[in-house]
Formats: structure tokens, sequence, C-alpha cells
């Protein structure tokens, strides 16, 4: 690809379009970019060596840990301690967050959120996975070990979100605030190259991606929704085409390119949903903001929520906006 941009070369581009930027965010992303290139070559290899399967262990969330989510938080968590940008991670895979202690760690002035490998019950199926991230300035002193109440800032705080899709391509999207921009993995040369130039979410799109095995636990508002995609609709284009993958990142990745909305609703007996506030719906809520789109949790703005803790869900209703805000209305109509 004779021309293409690099990640790298974006990152400095930018960099210089914000006169008192200190570089220290590009650092950073580039180090980013740097771990899901290795992780990358890991899941291509799945299958080949044995990195399938599961570790034994289940995670904060009780859920099973596979081997390549192991491995993909250490890569990242390295990556962002040799940094020296970033003074503290806090990631799916631990209870707690992780405090750097290196001198140039305490002077970072940013943290990260991370599910280093989302969608990772995916892995053994050969079915596509990404890993999330979020980024935000630090409100505890420089020089000193970060604090519980660095991670818990609102998601509007964000310097800077995006995710990796490890999918038929390699992409990594990510905004800093100012649109969002799409590479993809050039593997021949090992590069980033921007293929999705500011990237926009159509206002509305014929798809809805939800786990509809789950129906009869879905508030009436979303059963009534999901009736309402399915049903004939002369001005809406319904019925609307189901796509549910079962991978986060990858069913939002679709839906910002084609338009759609993803729902992952609070259920009976989960009434917070299953997908967690500060390092899943926070950065892809970012992104999906920057694009043009909407997410809510059902009745208010994703990245207002204050998180309480770390590993907290929340309901989401993510993608094209007409149809945020139609899901929306069945919601406060309950019976509609
Ligand atoms: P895993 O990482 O455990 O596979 O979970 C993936 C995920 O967090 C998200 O990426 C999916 O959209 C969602 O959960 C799937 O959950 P259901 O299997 O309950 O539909």
């Amino acid at each position: 690809m004779i021309g293409a941009q690099t990640l790298d070369e974006f990152i400095i581009r930018r960099q210089t379009d914000f006169p008192y930027a200190t570089g220290e965010l590009s650092r950073l992303l580039r180090n980013i970019a740097l771990a899901a290139k290795i992780v990358n070559r890991e899941v291509n290899k799945a299958g080949l060596v044995d990195v399938l399967g599961t570790t034994g262990y289940t995670n904060v969330q009780g859920e099973e840990v596979k081997k390549l989510d192991i491995l993909a938080n250490k890569t990242f968590v390295a990556s962002l301690e040799l940094g020296g940008q970033c003074c503290g991670v806090a990631s799916e895979e631990n209870d707690e967050f992780i405090a750097f202690d290196s001198p140039s760690s305490l002077e970072g002035r940013y943290i990260v959120a991370i599910d280093p490998l989302d969608g990772s019950s995916n892995i053994d199926v050969n079915v596509s996975v990404g890993t999330i991230f979020s980024i935000y300035r630090r409100i505890s002193s420089l020089g000193e070990p970060c604090t519980a109440q660095d991670f818990l800032q609102k998601g509007s705080e964000q310097a800077g979100s995006g995710y990796v899709i490890y999918g038929s391509s390699t992409m990594l999207v990510y905004t800093t605030g100012h649109g969002v921009n799409g590479f993809t993995l050039d593997p021949s040369i090992g590069e980033f190259c921007l293929s999705h130039s500011d990237l926009t979410i159509p206002k509305t799109g014929k798809t809805y991606s939800v786990n509809t095995g789950n129906f009869y636990n879905f508030p009436e508002g979303v059963q009534n929704y999901i009736h309402y995609c399915k049903s004939f609709g002369k001005d809406t284009g319904s019925p609307y085409s189901a796509r549910y993958i079962g991978s986060m990142v990858a069913d939002i990745h679709r839906n910002l390119i084609t338009g759609g909305i993803y729902i992952y609703p609070p259920l009976e007996d989960y009434p917070q949903g299953k997908l967690r506030l500060v390092y899943e719906c926070n950065p892809m809520s970012f992104i999906v903001e920057q694009a043009g789109g909407m997410a809510t949790d059902g009745y208010r703005r994703i990245l207002d929520i204050e998180p309480e803790e770390l590993h907290q869900r929340t309901p989401i209703f993510v993608g094209s906006s007409e149809m945020v805000t139609k899901a929306e209305e069945f919601l406060k109509d309950g019976k509609k």
C-alpha cells in the first residue's frame, strides 16, 4: 500500500495540531498499538500453539478465564508500564487496579482502563474478539501512586478511547475527542495504516444486535422494541436484520460502519445487565458519540454515569442516534 499513512505518522501529525501537547498521550497510544500487534500475533496463532482453552480460574466477574485473556492482559499491562506515560491500569482481569511504582510511571499523567480481550468465549471457535481501552488524565498528584478516584471518573472525562478488533483483518479504531479514525493492520509491513478516516455512523440503520435468547428476561419496553424491529414498517424500512456475534467490539464495529443498534439490556436476574461501565461501555460510547451516534442506559447518557466501583455493570443501548432514540421511547412507554 504505497503512500498509506501509518498510525505512528498520523498520531505525530495530529499532535502538532495541539500546540501545548506534550506528546505523552501520543506515546501512550503508540504503546497500546504495539501491544495490540503482539496480541494479534498470538490470536492469529491460536489453534497452532497451546493458547486456546481455559486456565481453570474464574475472574472477579465470575467468568471463566481463557489462556489468551491472561496473555493479552500481561502484554497490555507490561507495555503500559514500560512506556512511562501511564501511572496505573485497571483491567477486567484484575480485581483491583494496578498502581505502577517506577519513577517514570509515577510521573505519568494518564491512567488506562482496559478489557484486554473482550469476547474471549469466542476464541476457541475462531470468531472475532477485541481489546477495548479508555484513557483518563489522572486526578491524583503527579509523582504519587494513582488512586481509585482516578479510575472512577465519568466517561465524559475520557482523554481518549478505542478498540482493536482481531477479525478477518485487524483494526485499531480510536478517538481523542476530535472524531474517530480507523487503522487496518498491514501484516506484510507490521503497521496499522489509515483505512477509515473520520468515521461517522449513519443516523439510522437496518441492524439490531441483541441476545434474543434472553428475550423473556428483558423488560417489556425492550421486548416491544424488538417486536418493532421485526415488524413490517413502511417508513422505517423494518423488518431489520438481527446480527449478534457475542463480541461487543465486533457487533459495535459493524453497526458503526453500516448503521444499527447494539443492546445489552437489564435482565430480570441481572438488573444492571452484563457489560462493565468503566472499561467496556464508556470507551465504546465515547467512540460512538464521536462518530455521531448515541449511547445510553435506556434513560441517561452512558458518559454521564458516575462510576461507584471499578467493575460496575450497566445496561447499554448504543449505535445510530435515531435507533437509540426510538428504543428509549419504547422503554419510557413500557407497554407501547
Ligand atoms: P466474554 O468476554 O465473556 O465472551 O463476554 C463478551 C461480552 O462481554 C460482550 O463482548 C458480548 O457482547 C457479551 O458479553 C455477550 O454476552 P451474552 O453471551 O450474554 O450475549
